[in-house]
């Protein structure tokens, strides 16, 4: 009989981590590194894309607001991870937690829900990459056929140089614009296919190149910041017509208002995903116990702050109804006049948004092959190439499936089911902490969420809320999601895990 609440032993977790040399990674990363490393992860389509949606279609300014709801949700379930990051002290994911605290069931939802977080946020990402991109290759007259750039069915007109969607031309008249209809996203789909290849081919994580990116990106945020807030230091009147009403009055659609700040919360919680990409990098912390929390909390913070500057300043330089556009930061700081500021915006975004699918999809396959390693997956998810040493096969699957996502669906869509799977998997591990508090209080914990059960219930009661506010077939989806991952782990996983052979054996089954 399989047991459905199979604890994966810690010395098993050790041994492999020693088997795969994660023991011997060098210790060389500090608290800024880690910092670093989270930012990184971090700063994306996010900020540089869903910041405007969320403006134009829930919350106007007052996504500001927004911000402060979905970092403070962050902050609690942030809390929680750094206590099981410095309780299991190897690189691991909230699936390999799952798998030492709360058993095998817990552990699989874990698992199948980071596909959403991981794959779909890299097709999310791909998405958002592909508007800035086309759009700076316009700025240099180079033009990829307009219908290969956006999901089907949605129209493009040229207007000055550049094929933008109606959303962009707010006040145009389009009627006589040339126009096309959008057949795929060939360009994200390329995109996945390329970092996927890079993958398969494998990539040395180099926290040089890494720091490297995240300046670029910093400086882009922060040149943003400057130029724009220095400028609405000299038009004031500007900043008083584009923020009030700063919370606009609910529409006929029942958005905006109080409910549209909480939506737009669920919509903007996308820019926050990528902090638990800290504690991925346990074993190479000098001092983890110390660190890890310090590196989680670190990047939230920071970002948090800049987030929230940005999404008032990027409301008062355009009218919030002005910004479903593909590129906001980039039509926002176009808005000052400063001429560079747009180009600078584009080629920041370009190579930030990057690295973010990449870090994304190498999350992704360290996660199936951990899945696979333990029985739980189909043995060719965790098959290594003998050249290159990667879990070739399932980049190979994974990139081909991911691809497919940004060319048909919208970065919308994509990004709310993202949400709903990261969300619950946070509302799973802040219950993890507090279980594991009552179950297993002897354990040492040389981190410890403050205020426990205060806390874990705050983050499980915060992320429901916000899971509640996403839209209905949002929610529907995940539900089919998880249940095909039922389905295999009933069919499959609970006939393969070797944590169950292991314990068979051990009772003597
Ligand atoms: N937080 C990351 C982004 O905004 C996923 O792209």
């Amino acid at each position: 009989m399989a047991k459905l609440n199979a604890i994966k032993p810690m010395s098993m977790l050790m041994s492999e981590a020693s088997t795969e040399g994660e023991a011997t990674l060098k210790r060389s990363l500090g608290p800024v590194n880690l910092i670093t490393l989270g930012i990184g992860a971090i700063i994306g389509a996010g900020i540089f894309v869903l910041t405007g949606q969320a403006a134009a279609k829930h919350a106007g300014p007052a996504v500001s607001l927004s911000f402060v709801l979905a970092g403070l949700t962050c902050a609690f379930a942030g809390l929680c991870y750094a206590e099981f990051a410095s309780l299991i002290p190897i690189a691991g994911s909230a699936y390999t937690y799952g798998y030492a605290t709360l058993g095998e069931l817990v552990a699989w939802i874990i698992g199948w829900d980071l596909v959403l977080e991981y794959a779909f946020g890299a097709a999310t990402v791909a998405a958002g990459w592909s508007g800035y991109f086309t759009g700076l290759l316009q700025d240099f007259h180079i033009y990829i056929p307009p219908q290969f750039t956006t999901t089907p069915g949605t129209i493009l007109y040229l207007s000055q140089g550049h094929w933008l969607p109606s959303a962009s031309l707010v006040g145009v008249n389009t009627a006589g614009l040339p126009h096309v209809t959008g057949v795929c996203n060939l360009v994200a789909l390329v995109a996945i296919l390329i970092v996927s290849a890079v993958l398969v081919i494998g990539i040395k994580e180099s926290a040089n190149l890494n720091s490297a990116i995240v300046i670029v990106k910093l400086a882009v945020v922060g040149i943003f910041i400057v130029v724009g807030g220095w400028f609405l230091m000299h038009h004031r009147e500007l900043a008083h017509a584009n923020w009030h009403p700063f919370i606009p009055p609910k529409d006929i659609n029942g958005n905006f208002g109080y409910g549209g700040i909480a939506a737009g919360a669920a919509s903007i919680f996308f820019a926050y995903i990528g902090f638990d990409a800290v504690s991925t990098a346990a074993q190479e912390a000098k001092n983890p116990q110390r660190d890890m929390p310090i590196g989680i909390l670190g990047s939230l913070i920071i970002c948090t702050i800049l987030y929230i500057i940005v999404s008032l300043i990027l409301t008062g330089l355009v009218p919030y109804h002005a910004l479903n556009v593909p590129d906001p930061v980039a039509v926002g700081i176009n808005a000052t006049g400063v001429a560079w500021g747009k180009l600078l915006v584009k080629i920041g975004a370009v190579f930030g948004l990057g690295t973010v699918m990449l870090v994304m999809l190498l999350g992704q396959s360290r996660v199936f092959y951990s899945m696979s390693r333990d029985g739980l997956l189909w043995k060719w998810a965790g098959e290594i190439h003998p050249k290159f040493k990667t879990p070739w096969k399932s980049n190979i699957v994974v990139g081909i499936i991911v691809a497919i996502l940004p060319a048909f669906l919208d970065v919308n869509r994509l990004s709310e089911l993202v949400n709903m799977g990261t969300l619950l998997a946070f509302a799973i591990v802040c219950a993890g902490v507090w279980i594991l508090r009552r179950k297993h209080p002897e354990l040492n914990r040389p981190f410890k969420t403050p205020l426990v059960p205060l806390v874990p219930i705050l983050g499980i009661l915060s992320a429901l809320y916000l899971i509640w506010t996403l839209p209905t077939l949002t929610k529907e989806v995940v539900l089919a999601w998880l249940l095909i991952g039922f389905v295999i782990y009933f069919t499959y996983s609970v006939k393969h895990s070797k944590v169950q052979k292991a314990l068979g054996k051990a009772s003597g089954d």
